[in-house]
């Protein structure tokens, strides 16, 4: 079993629900479990046009294979509507492996660990949250990056459904 860590986000419609419902879906499947779902962000869109996006990050176990989670990964961005007009236009639903547990590949369809995870607030923030020490050996430790993206802007949202709502001071900002 690996463990592996998936950032969600998106732009257009109710994301919040849709990110919810989506992790319903992937906890349907029994090729994998949920360990940690972080609360939801709302942050500004980083090189990508449109309105604020929702992000969240979760944590998983799997047997699948990093191909296989990225196909499971792709239907369930298919089953919630995604459309793929331009890089980085508005979605409804984006999911992307962000670190496989012991995986280090540079392929043109899946590259791991995800290669802008230290330059988005949006990622590094629910990361930290449910992961504070999160190392990655080509990057060391996350937390370190923090500084570097504290211009991004980026709001944790209140959070009903994850388990770290008493947790929430700390992480406010990136600061
Ligand atoms: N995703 C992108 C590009 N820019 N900005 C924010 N705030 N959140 C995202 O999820 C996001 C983005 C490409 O996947
Ligand atoms: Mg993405
Ligand atoms: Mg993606």
């Amino acid at each position: 079993m690996a463990r592996a860590f998936i950032g969600f986000g998106g732009n257009i419609g109710d994301t919040r629900q849709l990110i919810t419902d989506a992790i319903v879906c992937l906890a349907q499947r029994c090729e994998l479990q949920i360990l940690v779902k972080s609360c939801f962000y709302q942050s500004a869109p980083v090189d990508a046009a449109g309105g604020d996006y929702i992000n969240a990050v979760i944590e998983i176990e799997t047997h699948l294979s990093p191909y296989g989670l990225l196909h499971v990964c792709q239907a369930v961005e298919q089953a919630f509507g995604r459309e793929r007009p331009y890089m980085n236009a508005p979605r409804t639903l984006d999911l992307d492996i962000l670190s496989f547990e012991g995986v280090s590949q540079n392929d043109t369809e899946l590259t791991l660990p995800h290669p802008r995870i230290i330059e988005r607030s949006f990622v590094l923030l629910p990361l930290l949250e449910i992961a504070p020490d999160f190392f990655l050996p080509n990057f060391g430790e996350l937390k370190t990056y923090l500084p570097q993206v504290a211009h991004q802007r980026i709001e944790k949202l209140p959070c009903h459904n994850c388990n770290c709502i008493e947790k929430s001071v700390s992480s406010q900002t990136a600061h």
